[in-house]
């Protein structure tokens, strides 16, 4: 590793112009980076895009960070070694539980023009398969009714926004960077329902039109694999920089961001730091959703299953690079529109090298985390393409059936998983009743009612399921890469 940085500011923090909302490792390896960036290169104009960031849960990034004055360490691991970089682009960081009315506040200054998100999948409260608000979710339900503590970031969004209208401030633009098929347009839809909610019960008068009307949305594609950080990583940072990071990241060389260019009240020259802004960034995100997530969580149920603790680990075998390479290219790839730019066979065939880096321990068991909430986007939207041509995708099936034994809560050794997913009570009990499949596939929030009514997708993930129990994951991959004659 060349000589980490100190963690020293020459200057005083920028001004802030953003609002991040869940400051966790993937906005500290990439949205902090870019933004900091975009104000090295910008000059004077450029400066005013500091970043206040809100956990809406946990205390834990804002423990890390104040008393580093907000400067921290990502560390960019490749093959061929180390590069720390201090990336100073935070402000600083409140804890919405501890005092929401202070998060109220900075959403609602006029200087902070954009709010930015990575709440992850389940943090937007919609129902997976449809999209739309979980009305009965209960901190939903809360923060429908709530004048001042809302809890979640929808809550957070709408109440800021209706405090903007209020006061005449134009609104600040929505950036959503979770991996959620047309992002910002969903976000829209759920913050324009929840705000019809609030109408509705006398809260707010005609906010959803207005909010209709005047809040941009743009639509984005990020990318850069950062596992979760680990205390043998800040040990192993701190011995050979010589002072103890509590808040650094862990991130692979590759970043991508496709941002769609609607900013009305101006954005930071995320451009100069290499973000493509783009007229519409769906085919962007459908690229990226289908080819890395889908094999992603392919690798995690079927890896973790198989006995592979991290994707390095798993992908080190022929198995499970012919496993991604089948699904690319004969299940993925065919469903996939060309983005402008890109070359979609390179675009795999880079994936494969990254999740190959031996630098980066990327646990299986992290990203099979809130399945119930990934499938539709990875998995399913692809599944149902093929169909639509009539094409049966058995490795799609495979990862299918991968999560249906993953969810059931027991390894291949008979060990515990530690199932971690919004919908864990319900998928536990599926799967561990007289026909898991059939259980599973009834799940509307997940699966719809189309392919639990499709003979020949039962017929195929029921298959690979029993092929799963019966001869475990490695040779159920083995019979999907080289079918017996
Ligand atoms: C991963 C993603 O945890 C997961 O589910 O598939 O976080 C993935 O690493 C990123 O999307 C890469 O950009």
């Amino acid at each position: 590793m060349t000589s980490p940085p100190r963690l020293t500011r020459s200057t005083t923090p920028h001004p802030a112009g953003i609002v991040h909302v869940g400051p966790g490792a993937f906005f500290r390896a990439f949205i902090a980076p870019y933004t900091d960036e975009a104000i090295a290169a910008g000059g004077p104009k450029g400066e005013d895009w500091g970043i206040i960031a809100v956990s809406l849960k946990s205390p834990t990034a804002r423990d890390a960070l104040i008393p580093q004055r907000c400067l921290y360490a990502a560390l960019e691991r490749g093959p061929d070694g180390d590069v720390p970089r201090q990336v100073g682009a935070i402000t600083d960081v409140l804890v919405a539980p501890e005092n929401p009315a202070a998060v109220l506040d900075a959403m609602a200054r006029p200087e902070i023009r954009i709010v930015t998100l990575t709440v992850t999948e389940k943090g937007y409260c919609h129902n997976p398969r449809t999209g739309s608000l979980q009305t009965d979710h209960p901190d939903i339900a809360h923060d429908i009714a709530t004048i001042d503590t809302p809890r979640t970031a929808l809550g957070f969004l709408v109440l800021a926004l209706a405090r903007r209208r209020e006061a005449g401030i134009p609104p600040f633009t929505v950036l959503c960077c979770d991996n959620l098929p047309s992002n910002g347009a969903m976000l829209r839809q759920l913050v324009t329902e929840f705000a019809g909610q609030r109408d509705a019960a006398g809260t707010s008068d005609r906010l959803a039109e207005w909010i209709a009307g005047h809040v941009a949305f743009p639509s984005a594609m990020v990318d850069r694999i950062t596992p979760a950080t680990t205390a043998a990583d800040l040990e192993e940072f701190a011995s050979i920089s010589g002072h103890h990071d509590a808040a650094l990241v862990i991130h692979e060389p590759f970043r991508q961001w496709v941002i769609e260019d609607d900013f009305p009240q101006g954005r930071p020259g995320w451009h100069l730091a290499g973000a493509q802004m783009v007229a519409n960034v769906e085919p962007h995100e459908l690229m990226k959703l289908r080819c890395l997530n889908g094999t992603h969580s392919a690798l995690a149920y079927l890896g973790y299953l198989a006995g592979h603790e991290t994707i390095a680990n798993a992908v080190a075998t022929p198995a499970f690079t012919a496993l991604c390479e089948r699904l690319w290219h004969e299940e993925i790839l065919p469903t996939v529109p060309q983005p402008e730019g890109e070359d979609l066979p390179a675009y795999c065939a880079a994936l494969l090298a990254r999740y190959r880096n031996p630098a980066i321990r990327h646990r299986t068991w992290q990203i099979a985390m809130d399945g119930s909430q990934k499938l539709p986007q990875r998995l399913l939207g692809t599944l149902r393409d093929n169909l639509a041509v009539g094409r049966l995708p058995k490795g799609l099936c495979l990862a299918i059936a991968g999560w249906m034994r993953y969810v059931a809560g027991t390894d291949e050794a008979g060990q515990p998983i530690i199932l971690r997913d919004p919908m864990a009570d319900h998928l536990k009990v599926a799967a561990n009743s007289a026909d898991p499949v059939t259980a599973l596939l009834s799940i509307e929030a997940i699966f719809g009612t189309d392919l639990a009514g499709n003979a020949d997708v039962v017929a195929a993930i029921q298959s690979a399921y029993q092929q799963l129990s019966d001869e475990g994951a490695t040779k159920a991959v083995m019979a999907y890469i080289e079918p017996p004659a």
